[in-house]
C-alpha cells in the first residue's frame, strides 16, 4: 500500500538539528548555532563593505564624519574593492578546483587510480580542441586534452578557450564590453592588483573586472572541473538515491566525505567495495559499509553512484553529533575547522586530505595520483577498525530521509527529452521538446536554484519555500550545491513532488517522468547551466538573456557565490539574491551591481532579504521576460 508523500518540513529539520545540538551541549562543545550568537552584532562597516584594511595606514572606516580613507579612497572604492576580492577569491577557489581535475587526468593511466570512463565525453572535447583522435590511445587523447586544459590557466595571450561554447550573441557582448576572460590566474591576478593600494578607484572598472574574473570561472575554470570529473568519473545521468540525516546508518560502519574535489571521495567510494573490506567490516559486527556525502562533494558523490547525501553546508558538524560517523575524510572548501573539536568529542576520526586545507586537530594524509588507492584504503580500513569505539549513550540519528532522483546533467536532461520526442518525425538530443512547453506556457520559465546556507537567514527555509512556490506557478527548477541538497533533504527531488506543481508543470513531469527540481550537481556545475541555458538558447535561436530563465541564490554565503553570480549576470541571467552582497555602504556599488551591468551585459542582480518577496519578484521577472518574447 503506498503512502501518502509528504515533504518534510523545516520545522521537522530544525528539531533534527535542536535535537543534535542537545548533544553538542552534553559533550562540551559549541556548534555554528552558538558561534552565531557570539558574533552578533555583525561589524557594521564590514557588512556595508565599507572598511578598508588594504594597506597598513588603515584599518579605515567611512562614517559621516570621515568620508574618505587615508588615501582618500571613498566609500565607493573601498566597496568595490572589497566586491572584486570576493569574486576573485571565488574564481581562485572554483578554478584551482578545475585545474586539480585535470592534473588528475593528465595523471590518468590504465592501470593507476584514475582512468577515463566516459571517453566519448573525452573524444568529443578532443574533436572540439582539435586535438588528433584517429588511431590513438585513449590515454594519449587524454593526457593531450588534460595539458590543454591546464595551460589555459596561464597561457600569455588570448581569451578562455571554453568560451568559444558561448552564443555569438554573448561572445559579441564580452568583447565589446572587455570582459572577454583571458587566461584564470591572469584575471586573478589582475584583480588583485586592480585592488591593491592606490590603484582602481573607481568601482564600474572595478565591477567590469568582477564579471571578467566571474567569467575567467564559469567559462573557465568551473567548466574544466566539470568536464575534467565526468570524463574521469563519468557523465551523471539519472537515478535514484536518497538525502538528509536519516541516511546514516546505525549498524553499518559511516564514513562522511566532504568539499568539494571528487578525486578522494571517488576513491573512497571504490575502497568501500573492496571485498575485503567488507569483510572486514563483518568482522568488527557492521552490516556493510555506508559512504556518504556532504556539501558539493556529496553532490558530486550522489550524482555519479548510489551514494547518499547526509547534509548540506550547516550539517557538517550535525553528522559527527549523531555519533555514527566513524570517519569524516575531507577535500577542500566550505570545511568547518570546527569538525575538528567536535570530532574530538566523539570516536570520529576525521582525516585532510589537501596541502589546500590543512586544518588542525585532523590527521593530515595528503592524496596525490600516485598515492590516493593507498590513501584511500587506509582510511577505509581505519574507519571500519573504529566502528566499534562509538559511544552508545552518545548516539541519535534522525529518522528523516528522502528519495532523491539526481544525475541531471546536460546529457541527463536531454536523455530525459527524447523519452518524449516521436523518434519517427523529430530530431533526438536538443531541447526543442523544452522549449516548445515554455513557448505554448506548459511551463513558464525556469530558476537555476543555487548556493549555500547562511544563518543570516533560516536555513533552508528561503531555498524550500521559494522552490515550492516556483513549482506552483509551473516555473522548473535546476538546482545545484546546497540549494538542491535543500530539496533533497525536503523531499523535492522525490518524483512525487510533482504533486505541488502547477497541473502544467506536473503533466511535464509525468510525461518526462523527471521530479519537478532537476539535480545538477555541485557548484563548479553551475557551469553545465551555462550550458543547459546557451544549448536552449541556440536550439530556440535567441540570446540566453532574452530567456525566461534566472539564477537564484536566496542564501548564498561563500566568495565563490560571488564568482558565480558575476558569471550567471554576464552570461546575461538575472540573479536573485537573498543576503545582501555587502556593498550598501555604497550608493554607486548598489546601482552598478543592480542597474548598471544591465546596460554592459542585460542582466543585474535583483536583492530582497525577504524570501517571500524575492520569489514574487522572480516571478514577476520572468513573466516580463516572456512578455518581451511575445509568448
Ligand atoms: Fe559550500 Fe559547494 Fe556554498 Fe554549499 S553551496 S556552502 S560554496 S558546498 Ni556551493
Ligand atoms: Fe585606508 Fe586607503 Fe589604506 Fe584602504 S588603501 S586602508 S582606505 S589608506
Amino acid at each position: 500500500m503506498s503512502q501518502e508523500f509528504k515533504l518534510t518540513t523545516v520545522e521537522q529539520m530544525e528539531a533534527d538539528q535542536a535535537r543534535l545540538h542537545e548533544t553538542a551541549v552534553s559533550v562540551g562543545v559549541d556548534t555554528w548555532q552558538d558561534r552565531v550568537k557570539n558574533q552578533m552584532p555583525h561589524c557594521g562597516f564590514g557588512e556595508k563593505g565599507i572598511c578598508c584594511r588594504i594597506c597598513a595606514m588603515g584599518p579605515c572606516r567611512i562614517t559621516p564624519k570621515a568620508p574618505k580613507g587615508i588615501c582618500g579612497a571613498t566609500a565607493d572604492a573601498i566597496a568595490g574593492r572589497n566586491y572584486l576580492r570576493m569574486a576573485a577569491g571565488g574564481a581562485a577557489t572554483h578554478s584551482d578546483h578545475g585545474r586539480e581535475c585535470a592534473w588528475k587526468l593528465y595523471d590518468a593511466s590504465e592501470d593507476g587510480y584514475y582512468h577515463v570512463t566516459d571517453a566519448s565525453k573525452l573524444l568529443k572535447l578532443a574533436k572540439e580542441w582539435n586535438v588528433p583522435t584517429k588511431g590513438r590511445d585513449i590515454y594519449d587523447v587524454a593526457h593531450e586534452v588534460a595539458q590543454l586544459a591546464i595551460n589555459e590557466y596561464g597561457k600569455p595571450t588570448g581569451y578562455q578557450r571554453w568560451t568559444e561554447r558561448a552564443t555569438e550573441e554573448r561572445r559579441k557582448v564580452w568583447e565589446k564590453e572587455d570582459i572577454m576572460p583571458r587566461a584564470v590566474d591572469r584575471e586573478v591576478v589582475t584583480a588583485m592588483h586592480m585592488t591593491h593600494m592606490g590603484n582602481t578607484a573607481d568601482a564600474e572598472a572595478l565591477v567590469r573586472q568582477s564579471l571578467r574574473c566571474g567569467l575567467s570561472d564559469g567559462w573557465g575554470g568551473s567548466m574544466t572541473g566539470t568536464e575534467m570529473s565526468d570524463i574521469m568519473y563519468g557523465t551523471p545521468m539519472p537515478h535514484e538515491t536518497e538525502g538528509n540525516l536519516g541516511v546514516m546508518a546505525l549498524d553499518q560502519v559511516n564514513i562522511v566525505c566532504h568539499g568539494h574535489d571528487p578525486a578522494v571521495s571517488e576513491m573512497i567510494i571504490r575502497y568501500a567495495e573492496d571485498p575485503e573490506m567488507l569483510k572486514l567490516a563483518r568482522k568488527v559486527g557492521a552490516k556493510g559499509i555506508n559512504v556518504v556525502g556532504l556539501c558539493c562533494t556529496g553532490n558530486e558523490m550522489m550524482m555519479r553512484h548510489k551514494i547518499k547525501m547526509a547534509g548540506n553546508f550547516l550539517q557538517q558538524e550535525a553528522v559527527i553529533l549523531t555519533g555514527v560517523c566513524d570517519a569524516i575524510v575531507v577535500d577542500v572548501q566550505c570545511i568547518f575547522p570546527n569538525i575538528g573539536p567536535v570530532s574530538e568529542c566523539f570516536h570520529t576520526k576525521f582525516y585532510t586530505t589537501s596541502p589546500i586545507a590543512r586544518i588542525p586537530l585532523s590527521e593530515y594524509l595528503p592524496i596525490t595520483s600516485e598515492n590516493a588507492g593507498d590513501v584511500a584504503k587506509k582510511i577505509v580500513k581505519e574507519a571500519i577498525e573504529n566502528f566499534p569505539n562509538r559511544e552508545p549513550g552518545k548516539i541519535f540519528i534522525p529518522e528523516h530521509k528522502h528519495i532523491a532522483n539526481v544525475g541531471y546533467s546536460c546529457e541527463g536532461i536531454k536523455s530525459r527529452l527524447d523519452t518524449v520526442t516521436n523518434s519517427h518525425i523529430d530530431e533526438i538530443d536538443t531541447y526543442k521538446p523544452l522549449i516548445e512547453c515554455v513557448k505554448s506556457g506548459v511551463i513558464r520559465g525556469a530558476v537555476a536554484m543555487v548556493g549555500c546556507n547562511n544563518p543570516k537567514v533560516r536555513p533552508d527555509y528561503s531555498h524550500i519555500e521559494i522552490m515550492k512556490k516556483l513549482l506552483e506557478n509551473d516555473i522548473v527548477i535546476v538546482a545545484t550545491g546546497c540549494a538542491a541538497q535543500a530539496a533533497s533533504k525536503a523531499g523535492l527531488l522525490d518524483k512525487r513532488a510533482k504533486q505541488f506543481c502547477g497541473e502544467g508543470l506536473r503533466r511535464v513531469c509525468t510525461l518526462a517522468d523527471i521530479p519537478p527540481v532537476l539535480h545538477m550537481g555541485s557548484c563548479v556545475d553551475i557551469s553545465r547551466m551555462m550550458l543547459l541555458v546557451t544549448g536552449i538558447a541556440k536550439d530556440w535561436g535567441i540570446d540566453t538573456t532574452q530567456l525566461p530563465v534566472v539564477g537564484c541564490a536566496p542564501e548564498w554565503m561563500s566568495e565563490k557565490a560571488v564568482s558565480i553570480a558575476n558569471y550567471v549576470v554576464a552570461t546575461g541571467i538575472d540573479t536573485y539574491l537573498g543576503i545582501d552582497p555587502l556593498v550598501g555602504g555604497s550608493p554607486q556599488m548598489m546601482q552598478l551591481i543592480t542597474e548598471g551591468t544591465k546596460k554592459m551585459v542585460g542582466a543585474g542582480y535583483i536583492i530582497n532579504t525577504d524570501p517571500d518577496a524575492l520569489v514574487q519578484s522572480i516571478i514577476e521577472g520572468i513573466e516580463a521576460k516572456r512578455a518581451a518574447l511575445g509568448i
